[in-house]
């Protein structure tokens, strides 16, 4: 360690969800995979982890850092991001604070107003975060290098232009020793472990990040190099349940079929689960969903975004209902899990619409006793979308300073997103609270210590009425919500108390 550059990684709390598994910093480890690991020492802190506040404050004190680099999401991370950030600068302001990720990515010049941020990266980083240290390492600035942005001497911000994608097979495989794998695993309990599969998607759906922020070009990893990830984590972690990040994995059947034969020839006893675009798998026919299960598929998400094909068109997103519900009670008949994604709190959605998502959402799970929703949020829209400029034209408050933008998020955000208000915004939230009790998806969230266990019978004994609620639109005296919100709030400002 001796004569080596520290750099400072901080992965900050993202929402509750935080509290109930632990993922690993992804995003921190992508970026560092570059990096000169013989002349730069890596700290990562991960604040889901008791004990974050202790060691950050040791290491502010006993060591000398050239940056610390956040990553950041719109909503709860950035809200937290700031705070570390604000700490850092207060007891270390020599040291270069740089903020990466999707928030910095889509508003970099209100990021670099505050004092508090020195540089952020636009977009992927695994290329620009190395030449970036490096400059930093000789004093320098980033001036002309493609994906940055930073204050000059005058203080004034500059954005230089995006760098162009990389190719992701040519990347170095993720440097895992950087972190403490066995306290993630242990937390992990039932869930899988995230790997990527590709970055991008080609279709259009006009609230969706991806048409923004990976240009709707896709970008898929080798199933060699999928493959291979998987091998290393199950030999040298013996992890055999993994998610792939891949936002439509069956874009390309072709690639989907050699990376289920891979499985086999390596013989490797695991499980898997990604997600789809329905378009891509509507038509899959009964050979292809046993081959894919023989090769250890447990799950698939779906996009459904809504039970209202009206409201499904203006998103850009073609389902037919009775289509959707036919191919529902086909997959019932296999032992495969589905998971369907709606959203809720869209500009233009009426109190019609709603009820018709809760009808179909009613059809999903009577015909399948394998389907599953996943929590239903209210949708912030992205910005720089095309949902985003729709929504202007229904009252859309802009966030204009960054600690706005940390409170936009689907439990925060009301106040820039005046269409959620009087029944229709009771309906929403009314959705959005109760989709994590209409089946026991829960059961599979929490990890199985003290607090877990207390916290799945509650669930369980919850189930019932939660059912009965939605199916009869039984949103009225919804104190559940209060009772939710009052444990979401308690969590996040215990750990805000901590750093104040
Ligand atoms: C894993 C995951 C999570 C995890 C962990 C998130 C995390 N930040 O670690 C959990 C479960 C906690 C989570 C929570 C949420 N998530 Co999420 N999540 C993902 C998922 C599936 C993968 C992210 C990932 O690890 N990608 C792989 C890494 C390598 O890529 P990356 O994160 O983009 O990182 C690269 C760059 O951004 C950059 N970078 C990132 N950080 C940093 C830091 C520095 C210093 C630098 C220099 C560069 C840099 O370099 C990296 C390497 O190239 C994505 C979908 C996807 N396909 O990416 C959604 C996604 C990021 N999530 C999303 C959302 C909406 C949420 C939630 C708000 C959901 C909810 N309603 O509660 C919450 C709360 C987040 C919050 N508001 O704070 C959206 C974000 C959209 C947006 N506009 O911001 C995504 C894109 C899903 C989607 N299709 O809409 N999520
Ligand atoms: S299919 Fe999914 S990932 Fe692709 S654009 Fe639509 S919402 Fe985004």
């Amino acid at each position: 360690m001796k004569g080596k550059i520290n750099i400072l990684l901080i992965s900050p709390i993202a929402g509750i969800h935080d509290f109930l598994y632990k993922n690993i910093p992804l995003p921190l480890l992508a970026i560092c995979r570059n990096i000169d690991l013989e002349k730069y020492n890596i700290i990562i802190i991960d604040q889901k982890f008791s004990g974050w506040k202790k060691r950050l404050k040791y290491v502010l004190k006993k060591r000398k850092i050239l940056l610390a680099g956040i990553t950041a999401l719109t909503g709860y991370q950035l809200k937290f991001g700031i705070l570390i950030a604000g700490y850092i600068r207060k007891h270390r302001p020599d040291i270069k604070i740089v903020f990466g990720g999707i928030h910095p990515t889509s508003t970099p010049e209100i990021c670099l107003k505050e004092d508090y941020i020195d540089y952020i990266v636009l977009g992927e980083a695994e290329e620009i975060f190395p030449r970036l240290v490096e400059c930093l390492a000789k004093n320098k600035n980033p001036v002309g290098i493609k994906g940055i942005g930073y204050k000059d001497k005058n203080k004034k911000i500059i954005i230089n232009e995006e760098k162009e994608f990389i190719n992701l097979d040519n990347l170095a495989d993720l440097p895992y020793n950087l972190i403490n794998m066995k306290r993630y695993i242990s937390h992990i309990g039932r869930r899988e472990f995230y790997i990527e599969g590709a970055r991008g998607c080609p279709y259009n759906c006009s609230f969706c990040y991806n048409t923004i922020y990976n240009r709707r070009i896709r970008r898929a990893i080798s199933p060699e190099k999928i493959i291979s990830n998987m091998k290393h984590l199950l030999l040298n972690y013996g992890i055999d349940n993994f998610f792939i990040i891949d936002d439509s994995f069956f874009v390309s059947k072709k690639r989907v079929f050699k990376f289920c034969r891979l499985i086999k020839e390596n013989r490797l006893a695991i499980n898997w689960s990604c997600e789809a675009n329905y378009c891509s798998i509507k038509s899959l026919d009964n050979d292809v969903i046993k081959e894919l299960i023989s090769s250890g598929m447990s799950w698939i998400a779906v996009g459904v975004e809504s039970g209202s094909e009206g409201i499904r068109r203006k998103l850009n997103k073609h389902i037919d209902n009775s289509e959707l519900i036919e191919f529902n009670r086909k997959i019932s008949k296999y032992n495969l899990k589905i998971r369907y994604n709606f959203m809720t709190g869209i500009a233009f959605e009426e109190e019609e619409d709603l009820h018709k998502t809760i009808t179909l959402i009613k059809i999903l799970l009577s015909d399948n006793p394998n389907a599953m929703i996943q929590p239903i949020y209210i949708t912030v829209p992205f910005p720089k979308t095309r949902y985003f400029d729709q929504c202007k034209k229904y009252g859309l408050k802009v966030p204009k300073t960054l600690a706005e933008w940390s409170k936009y998020d689907s439990y925060r955000a009301r106040e820039f997103l005046p269409w959620i208000s009087g029944k229709k915004g009771d309906v929403s939230e009314f959705l959005m609270y109760i989709s994590y009790f209409i089946d026991l998806k829960i059961e599979h969230h929490i990890s199985d210590s003290a607090i877990g266990k207390v916290l799945k019978l509650i669930c369980k004994v919850y189930n019932p009425f939660a059912r009965f609620r939605f199916n009869n639109f039984y949103y009225s005296f919804f104190f559940e919500k209060w009772l939710i919100k009052e444990i979401n709030k308690m969590q996040l400002s215990a750990i805000e108390n901590k750093l104040i």
